[in-house]
């Protein structure tokens, strides 16, 4: 075979920068992209310019699980007509190969989000094994509230009556039977018995209720190997089957006992964005997903110690900041503020100011390594699952039994390591302010009118029609679209339409940053309904719910509403919807399956990896909508996105028969005059 020589006389083509303004909506991250431009330390906002995606991956059509492959089925130009003859070495249709590669996906989400669960239930049976002092039950209440989803009681018969149950005991028991729920033989999960009942029966009836954690990961690689599910119904079926065993169980339990050992949050101020780094302070950067690090790491940076080290190495003091989920985590328990998102990862190593950024799973860019050689940082992880190979980061494994420990080892480099920094130091100026750490419990109680303990009040403002409906708006950031300016955008329309947004993850750090997270932001953007709502009880418009596993808190926060009644029997009743604006992760799939099968319209940004098999796709888009009463939808415009969810939530209350109370609303003099305002 002829083998073309390279020309080794030609110089390489330099690599395209990306334009700063074009790449995101946030002015630090401009400038830090700029100046990590100037230094000569790419970021992923230039590589995204430089590298284009797959024609044929994003479309979903290429199958790669086997060796005769990969085989690529790309759409006719002109479309299909007639029959669809493509098909792999083997027959894979492209129907089969897409909802195989969309049920991997599945997959890997359920097993990030429910191995973080299964991380944070071992921990918390240490905890009720006493075989650790620096972890223990911050919220005894919560512990006793969810009790009853693994049947542990709470009481115990002494002498004909019933006292309250030792809360060691208590935690003994419910931990012992958490972890059964990854790996029981027999039975189904406890824990989908939180859903309302007539969505419960649904699972019963189409038989997709889930066995246990694990074993759902393992039939969907096992279903997808080569040879085995050609169905497409079939193989979403199972993908159902997965992701209810991440949100309804995984993802949930890792939630309750996150709260149950380091505090349930309640709402609190704080801030957002690369300004919170201080130049006259130890900056200390984590970033990743699992609490059980971050939370000993906020406790290590709060030590007397601590801050006296800092001090003697001419540092005024500590200063944390989070990245990704571990920043929503350490901001709804403790207020520590994040330095930003996901796409944000690398520039906050560019301010020079970063002393130490600590990691441990998911969504940690391989790049930071090649970033942090360029500057001072000392890239620390931490997890034995998530190594990196460059030889600038360090690894401190990190264990629960010595947990403080390891804590304070991590400090003390970060701290020796304040007087390497460069003499140009450049933190932008530019941070928020946020009101962040709501909960199921949380907007119950503001929400909740004079009573508390009900949704009733809720469900009031949406049957009178000055709140339309809510919307679950949660996710990452995607280098394939502007930074920010997806999540900002479609929620800023949603807002103006009066609909409520719950918000998690990365999507969550951006409204952040952006300012939508205080009550002022009502007057600004709201429609009138929702401003009035807003005003009086004095919440933002778009409530933080915390991190991606806590998106469980939106599944039971949907929950309550339906309990609290006149909005229907189940959550496929409510007028609400999810959407996840900028999403590019495996566990956003996991996410979104789990919401469609729990009833609620989903509706992604940027593009599904779906759209090379439409029948496969027509199955999730409208199809599932008959099973479950939720169903998948894509808009890349975020105000087609938006009007996509307000038409829905519209067609909900005409079905509920409160669309004629909005009509009012809307109608109203002052309301108009709000709106012109
Ligand atoms: O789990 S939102 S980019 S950080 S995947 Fe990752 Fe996406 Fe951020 Fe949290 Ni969720």
């Amino acid at each position: 075979m002829a083998v073309e020589k390279k020309d080794s006389t030609k110089p390489a083509k330099a690599p395209k920068l990306a334009d700063p303004i074009a790449a995101s909506i946030d002015v630090a991250s401009q400038q830090m992209i700029r100046r990590a431009q100037d230094l000569g330390v790419d970021t992923v906002f230039d590589r995204a310019v430089n590298m284009k995606p797959c024609n044929i991956g994003i479309q979903g059509i290429c199958c790669k699980n086997c060796a005769m492959g990969p085989c690529r089925l790309p759409l006719p130009k002109g479309g299909i007509e007639g029959e669809d003859t493509r098909k792999g070495l083997c027959g894979a249709t492209a129907n089969t190969i897409a909802a195989r590669n969309f049920a991997r996906m599945v997959a890997a989400g359920v097993a990030a989000h429910s191995d973080h669960g299964r991380a944070v239930a071992e921990v918390f049976l240490s905890v009720a094994r006493k075989e650790t002092e620096d972890y223990r039950i911050k919220d005894p209440g919560k512990l006793l509230a969810i009790a009853h989803t693994l049947d542990v009681a709470t009481t115990v018969e002494v002498d004909g009556e019933q006292v309250d149950r030792d809360i060691d005991e208590i935690a003994l028991e419910f931990a012992e039977k958490a972890l059964n729920e990854w790996g029981k033989a027999e039975g189904t999960l406890e824990y989908l018995k939180r859903a309302p009942k007539p969505l419960y029966d649904k699972w019963v009836k189409n038989g997709v209720l889930p066995r246990n954690i694990d074993r759902e990961v393992v039939e969907i690689m096992h279903r997808t190997h080569m040879g085995v599910d050609q169905d497409y119904k079939n193989l979403v079926k199972q993908c159902t089957r997965a992701s209810l065993a991440d949100g309804w169980a995984g993802s949930m339990i890792a939630t309750d006992l996150q709260d149950v050992m380091f505090g349930t949050p309640s709402p609190l101020q704080s801030e957002a964005n690369i300004g919170i780094m201080k130049e006259d302070h130890v900056n200390v950067i984590v970033h990743g997903h699992e609490p059980v690090l971050s939370e000993m790491i906020v406790a290590a940076s709060q030590s007397q110690e601590m801050i006296d080290y800092a001090k003697s190495k001419g540092a005024k003091g500590i200063q944390l900041g989070g990245i990704c989920c571990t920043a929503n985590e350490i901001l709804q328990r403790h207020g520590v503020p994040p330095a930003g998102n996901f796409l944000q990862q690398e520039l906050v190593i560019v301010t020079g100011a970063c002393d130490a950024m600590v990691v441990d799973v998911q969504c940690v860019f391989q790049n930071l390594a090649n970033v942090a050689k360029c500057f001072h940082t000392k890239l620390i992880t931490t997890h034995p699952i998530a190594r990196m190979e460059q030889d600038n980061v360090i690894h401190i494994e990190f264990d629960e039994h010595h947990a403080m420990e390891d804590a304070k080892r991590i400090l003390k480099m970060a701290i020796d390591n304040f007087e390497n920094r460069g003499t140009e130091v450049v933190i932008p100026p530019q941070k928020a302010t946020q009101i962040a750490g709501f909960g199921v419990e949380s907007i119950e109680y503001h929400l909740g009118g004079t009573f508390r303990g009900s949704y009733y009040t809720l469900n009031d403002n949406i049957i009178n029609g000055r709140i339309r409906g809510g919307a679950g708006v949660v996710g990452c950031n995607n280098a394939r679209s502007q930074h920010n300016n997806e999540c900002v955008t479609l929620i800023k329309e949603l807002i103006k339409n009066d609909v409520v947004v719950l918000t998690t993850g990365c999507n969550a750090i951006a409204c952040a940053t952006e300012g939508l997270l205080t009550p002022e932001t009502a007057a600004v953007y709201c429609g009138p309904g929702l401003a009035e709502v807003c005003e009086t009880v004095g919440i933002p418009p778009v409530l933080h719910l915390g991190s991606c596993v806590d998106n469980s808190r939106i599944l039971l926060a949907l929950t309550e509403m339906v309990k609290a009644g006149g909005l229907g029997n189940d959550i496929s009743d409510l007028p609400a919807a999810g959407s996840a604006p900028e999403w590019m992760s495996e566990k956003a799939i996991a996410i979104g399956h789990y919401f469609v099968s729990s009833g609620v319209y989903t509706v992604f940004g940027g593009i599904l990896q779906t759209t090379g098999a439409p029948v496969f796709q027509d199955y999730l888009f409208k199809e599932m909508e008959k099973i479950y009463g939720g169903k998948w939808d894509m808009h890349t415009d975020p105000i087609k996105h938006a009007h996509a969810i307000i038409d829905h939530i519209d067609k909900k209350r005409k079905a509920l028969g409160i669309d004629k109370a909005r009509e009012r609303v809307l109608m109203d003099m002052a309301s108009r005059q709000a709106l012109e305002a």
